[in-house]
């Protein structure tokens, strides 16, 4: 006889830190090393940065597109976020809930709050923090890639972010690349593991019980 299948439902992982504390490299290891975890494709409008690809990095839309999507209640959350209108579309990621995968979402805390008030008990969130200021700095100009002005308003942007780190279940200072995605790695293993995300426990130790 075949023991009773213990099902478990996809968790949503969400990474968030201030621009350049080296978030992308984080989630671009996670999904590289694990084939059960997918990435969360945000729409935005804001214009793509050399070498990112529509419909992998982001699918990017026009303001009127993105105005539709919201009418038509196409997003899990959406937010405003350095003068760019940046949202989840919700199918992706209810399919893949049911199925039990597992989804990454790099989105910032405004977008963590809304999440975590649709599926709170689906959401598992990071926050990574630079080990310095300027060490975030250093980052973001190294990356070269945005005007001195928009550096500027990111360096800016960061603090309010970092001001949301007390809202995150788990917080990581990145000092090293290797550590801060293994780390992540243990939380979501861990997570995977909850008692109340997996289904069918009671069946299956029923059976164990009643096999004795
Ligand atoms: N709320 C929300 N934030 C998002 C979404 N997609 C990206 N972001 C955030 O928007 C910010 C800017 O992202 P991006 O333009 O790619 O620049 P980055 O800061 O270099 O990663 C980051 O903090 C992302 O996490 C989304 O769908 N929703
Ligand atoms: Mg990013």
């Amino acid at each position: 006889m075949n023991s009773p299948t213990i099902r478990r439902r996809g968790l949503m992982l969400v990474l968030s830190s201030p621009s350049g504390a080296g978030k992308t490299s984080v989630a671009r290891a996670l999904l590289q090393r694990d084939p059960a975890l997918t990435l969360s494709v945000s729409a935005t409008t804001r214009k793509p940065r050399p070498g990112e690809v529509d419909g992998k990095d982001y699918h990017f839309v026009s303001a009127e597109t993105f105005k539709g999507m919201v009418e038509k209640d196409e997003f899990l959350e959406h937010a405003h976020v350095f003068g760019h209108s940046y949202g989840t579309p919700a199918q992706p990621v209810m399919e893949a809930l049911e199925q039990g995968r597992d989804i990454l979402f790099d989105v910032d805390w405004q977008g963590t709050q809304q999440l975590r008030g649709r599926a709170p008990k689906d959401l598992v969130s990071v926050f990574l923090l630079p080990p310095s200021i300027e060490e975030l700095e250093k980052r973001l100009r190294a990356r070269a890639q945005d005007s001195d002005e928009v550096v500027r308003g990111r360096m800016a942007k960061a603090t309010d972010e970092m001001s949301h780190w007390a809202e995150y279940d788990y917080v990581i200072v990145n000092r090293d690349l290797e550590e801060t995605i293994a780390g992540v790695q243990s939380i979501l293993l861990a997570e995977r593991h909850r008692n109340q995300r997996q289904e069918g426990l009671f069946a299956f130790v029923s059976e164990l019980c009643a096999g004795r």
